[in-house]
């Protein structure tokens, strides 16, 4: 059995979505980071760093005899992966392709729409300058999985780990107000492709994900107390 202790938000999603595909034997552990349970004491001691999702698989014992816990998207896509044998390629070749996608998930897009989806939709103060750097950061990110996807239809070989990982971003795009239907056409057929995967639908659905039915550009108000645990005080005080 494995613990997933998780979010629903797109890097929680990659996770029950890949434990979906793998039909794993999992047990969702909810947390509510607008009320500050990513800084609870059980957390911090899974993950100093305050972010989720983690997971605890009780089945695989660590050297000192206590479960696995892993934490960062990426290296839960590979643990799992590499657990079933199965979304990730045994030839070394395109095994290295699709980390490659995979990293450029998690040291790219992750990062940088996470940060369009800042300035565009919750900045407390407009920032022209950074909101047109990282929306344009995402649209650029767009186009070199729309050159990638050419002549594939998944990013590398077989649909893998990579694929689940960009999915649950690409998903939030339209949120930013960047639509792929007609600029990105590959991309978008490749969105719809994985979005038909039953396990998809019922990994994306784990934990109701209310943010992804927003109008684009929908600026939340957060109150003071969310504000502080996300952004503020609580987010940056010593611990
Ligand atoms: N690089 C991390 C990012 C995880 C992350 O940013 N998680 C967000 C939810 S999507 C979180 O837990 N935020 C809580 C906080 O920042 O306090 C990963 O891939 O696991």
């Amino acid at each position: 059995m494995i613990d997933l202790h998780t979010v629903p938000t797109p890097n929680g999603h990659k996770i029950s979505i890949a434990l979906e595909e793998l039909g794993l034997d999992y047990q969702v552990i909810p947390y509510d980071i607008s009320a500050g349970d990513q800084f609870k004491p059980e957390l911090l001691a899974l993950n100093p760093n305050n972010k989720l999702p983690v997971i605890v698989d009780h089945a695989s014992l660590s050297d000192d005899g206590t479960p696995m816990v892993i934490f960062e998207t990426g290296a839960i896509l590979i643990y799992l992966a590499e657990k079933t044998g199965k979304l990730l390629s045994d030839k070394p070749d395109i095994r290295f392709q699709q980390l490659q996608w995979l990293m450029f998930q998690v040291a790219g897009i992750g990062p940088l729409q996470g940060q369009a989806h800042h300035f565009v939709r919750y900045a407390r103060v407009q920032q022209d300058y950074a909101r047109e750097r990282y929306l344009n950061e995402s649209l650029r990110q767009c186009r070199v999985l729309e050159g990638q996807l050419q002549d594939r239809n998944y990013l590398a070989g077989d649909y893998s780990i990579a694929d689940i990982a960009c999915w649950p971003w690409i998903r939030c795009l339209p949120l930013i107000d960047i639509h792929l239907e007609n600029t990105f056409p590959r991309l978008f057929d490749w969105f719809t492709r994985i979005e038909q995967r039953p396990a998809v639908e019922r990994g994306k659905n784990l934990i109701h994900g209310w943010v992804y039915q927003l109008p684009p550009n929908f600026k939340m108000e957060l109150d003071e107390k969310t504000w502080s645990y996300s952004f503020g005080e609580e987010q940056f005080k010593p611990r």
